[in-house]
Order: C-alpha cells, then sequence, then structure tokens
C-alpha cells in the first residue's frame, strides 16, 4: 500500500519540479540558470508561459505540499523493508551487487530529494546557490532508480495487493492479525514475534500523520485566513496587515537595501534598441498606470492570494526605448548589490503580456520598502524570484549583464 501510493505521488513530484525548473526559463540566460552542466536533462525545456496566470502558484503548492505529506509514507515503507537493507552477505553475486547499487540510489536519492527540499522550504536555502543543482541532479538519479526498481518489483506488487482484500484488512484489530506466511523472497520473518499493531492500524497511523501535515502545511499555498493553519510554514503565519500585508520573502533590510538607493535620488535607468533614458518616480508615475491581480508564488510553495499591483507595463517601458512592436524580452536588474536575486531575465512573451508590469503600487498603496519600493516587477505564472523588487535597471533585448560578454 505505502508503495502504490509513492508509485502515485513520485511521478507527481518530479514532472511538478520538471515544471517547476522550466518556469525559471534557464535557457534564457545564465542569471536564470543555476545548472549550467545539465545538458541533455534540460531537452524538455520550454519558453514559461503566462496563462494561466496562477500556473506557478499551483504547480508549486503542488510539489511542496504533495512532498512533506508524503514523508510519513516514505518512511514507513523504509521501514517496511528496513530487514531487506541490512541483508548480510551485503554482496551474493554480479547481479545481487547491481541490484543492491540501484537501491543505494534508490533510498539514498529519495532521502536526499526530500531532505533538500524540506531544508530549503523550511530554512531559507541554507546551502547557497547549491540547492537547485544537488536538488535537480538529485531528482534525474532518484527518479531512475524508481523507474528501475518498479519495472523489477511490479509483478511481486501486483502479488502481493492482489493477496489481501484492503477492506477485510481494515475490519482486523490487532488481536486477529497474523503475520505474512513465510517466503523465500526475504521480507518475512522465519520465527515473528506476535504482531503489535494491526496492518490498519499501521495504515492509519502512516495516514493520519500524512493528513496531519497536509493540515498544517497546506494553508500556506492556500493563503487568505487559511494561511494561519500553515503551522509549519516558515515565511510568517501572519505577515501584518494592511495594502503590504502578505509574505515578503526577503526584507528591505536582509537584502542590505540603504535607503539613499530607494530614496529621492532613485532613478531607473532602461535601455533598448533606441538608447537610454533616466526615470525618476515621479516620470513613473505620469505615465499609463495599468491594474494587475497577480499572486507571488515561491518556489518555496507558499504564494500569497492576488494582489492588486499597479504600475506601468513593461511593454510601455519597452516603448519608450525603441521597441515598439514585439518587444524582446528584458534583463532586470535590483539596486541589491549583493545576494543571489539581484538580476534575472525575463522573456520576451512575459514581457508582452499586458498584465507584467513595473508596479509602483500594490493594493491601493505605494509598496512598502519590503515589497520592494519604489518599484518592483511583477509577472504572470512566474516563479516569485522572476518579481525582482528595488528595480534599478531594465535593458530590453538582452539577457545578460548590459556590457558584459
Ligand atoms: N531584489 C530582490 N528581489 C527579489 C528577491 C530578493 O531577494 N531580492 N526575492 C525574490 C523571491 S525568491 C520572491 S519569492 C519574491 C517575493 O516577493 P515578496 O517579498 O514581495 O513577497 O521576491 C523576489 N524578488
Ligand atoms: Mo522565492
Amino acid at each position: 500500500m505505502f508503495g502504490a501510493v509513492l508509485l502515485v505521488g513520485i511521478p507527481v513530484l518530479f514532472l511538478t519540479g520538471l515544471l517547476s525548473y522550466a518556469a525559471y526559463n534557464p535557457d534564457l540566460s545564465h542569471v536564470n540558470d543555476k545548472t549550467p552542466g545539465k545538458g541533455l536533462l534540460g531537452f524538455y525545456l520550454f519558453s514559461w508561459p503566462t496563462h494561466p496566470y496562477w500556473l506557478y502558484r499551483v504547480n508549486q503548492g503542488v510539489h511542496v505540499t504533495l512532498g512533506i505529506v508524503l514523508v510519513p509514507v516514505l518512511l514507513a515503507k523504509l521501514w517496511s523493508v528496513v530487514p531487506k537493507l541490512f541483508t548480510l552477505p551485503p554482496v551474493r553475486s554480479a547481479g545481487h551487487a547491481l541490484e543492491r547499487l540501484s537501491l543505494l540510489l534508490l533510498v539514498g536519492g529519495g532521502l536526499f530529494e526530500f531532505a533538500t527540499g524540506i531544508l530549503n522550504v523550511q530554512l531559507d536555502y541554507i546551502f547557497p546557490g547549491s540547492f537547485y543543482p544537488l536538488h535537480f541532479y538529485g531528482a534525474w538519479v532518484f527518479f531512475g532508480a524508481v523507474l528501475a526498481h518498479v519495472a523489477l518489483k511490479l509483478p511481486a506488487a501486483v502479488k502481493a495487493l492482489r493477496s489481501r482484500d484492503l477492506r477485510a484488512e481494515l475490519r482486523t484489530p490487532t488481536s486477529r492479525t497474523r503475520p505474512e506466511p513465510f517466503d523465500a523472497t526475504g521480507l518475512v520473518p522465519p520465527d515473528p514475534a506476535a504482531p503489535t499493531i494491526s496492518r490498519r492500524g499501521a495504515l492509519g497511523m502512516v495516514g493520519l500523520g500524512s493528513i496531519a501535515l497536509l493540515v498544517v502545511t497546506a494553508g500556506q499555498s492556500i493563503g487568505g485566513p487559511l494561511r494561519r493553519t500553515a503551522l509549519l510554514a516558515p515565511h510568517g503565519r501572519s505577515p501584518g496587515t494592511g495594502p503590504g500585508g502578505f509574505p515578503v520573502n526577503k526584507p528591505a533590510a536582509a537584502a542590505h537595501i540603504r535607503p539613499q538607493d530607494v530614496g529621492p535620488d532613485w532613478r531607473l535607468t532602461v535601455s533598448g534598441v533606441g538608447g537610454s533614458v533616466r526615470l525618476s518616480l515621479v516620470d513613473l508615475q505620469r505615465m499609463a498606470q495599468r491594474r494587475s491581480a497577480l499572486p507571488i508564488a515561491c518556489v518555496e510553495g507558499w504564494s500569497t492570494n492576488d494582489q492588486h499591483w499597479e504600475g506601468v507595463r513593461l511593454r510601455d517601458l519597452a516603448a519608450l526605448v525603441g521597441h515598439t512592436e514585439d518587444p524582446p524580452g528584458v534583463f532586470v536588474e535590483s539596486v541589491q548589490l549583493a545576494g543571489s536575486f539581484r538580476a534575472v531575465a525575463l522573456s520576451a512573451g512575459q514581457v508582452r503580456d499586458g498584465r507584467s508590469l513595473l508596479a509602483l503600487r500594490v493594493n491601493d498603496a505605494p509598496l512598502t520598502p519590503d515589497h520592494g519600493y519604489p518599484a518592483r516587477v511583477i509577472v504572470p505564472a512566474a516563479p516569485g524570484v522572476m518579481n525582482t523588487k528595488w528595480v534599478g535597471r531594465l535593458t530590453f533585448g538582452a539577457t545578460d549583464f548590459p556590457g558584459r560578454a
């Protein structure tokens, strides 16, 4: 049963993980790409769409919530095969050695993927810069081992699932629980002690564990009042009230934003085929103001409800510097001097979407310092990290730091 649940759950994790990776548009720019050595593993990459606008929010909510909910199932599955992990002698033949190696990749890969994922969502990147490569390559190793394991064990799994009637099992208490009949595969002890838990008890314990995790996790992706139920959410269950009352990834102080960088002297440099302009906040406020209702959805699984952003369309800024038709992609730089999120490249499709803004206001008030005052990018369907805060420079038609080869 545990294996059957994982058989459904792990492919969903793998698929949503691959999609999340594609959502960074790694092929667009080296600043978007944390795995430059990916080679063939990026074979499926495509330009991430902007429709539907909640695409990344749902994808990442499923990825992170499901990953956390499956932890008890994974641990129970490993517990159920513990005797197999420590059989002696460790290697009996070449074939046996191969099988054990594949188990090492399976068990090690699984523990590694769950551990790195949970560390990332809980501890805010304790291994700076290297989470993406670890989790990405680990996923391919783990999933390859899962496929091999399923191919080898499918007949045994089908036989085992057919051998018992789930409903009858759910009605069997510990007193009537009997050990498995002895078989040659080595999982059943030759002389088992009396059972201390029924099969329904074991299923129930794991199931309740998963449900408990779901209840204290899902709220961070659903947002709104349910955020308060997300006891395990790292990014503040009560992000305050008022127009800026939604979660903050990195506050201005943590990003080392100096007051003089975002004060009255702040200017936005916009460049394109037609040259460069420098705009003050007042200049931007005089341009056509557009509204977009869009969420922020972080790779860590938390997201906000739709917020009401207001500012200048990215494509209007492109037109200002000569890209009047078919605007290209844009290279966005923050005034932030250090840290991993100071620059990002957006695709042409993301610039062209009329809902993509350089936002000056949110929920009918100026941006708060922590949400990126005086100006931040907001793009539909994209990972939170694409929504650069404290923007200082936009270079249309570039995918890298201007002036750098
Ligand atoms: N300059 C800058 N922009 C940034 C970040 C950052 O650290 N620095 N964090 C990004 C990430 S990872 C996310 S999820 C969103 C979060 O936006 P919020 O803090 O307004 O919720 O901002 C993005 N923009
Ligand atoms: Mo994020």
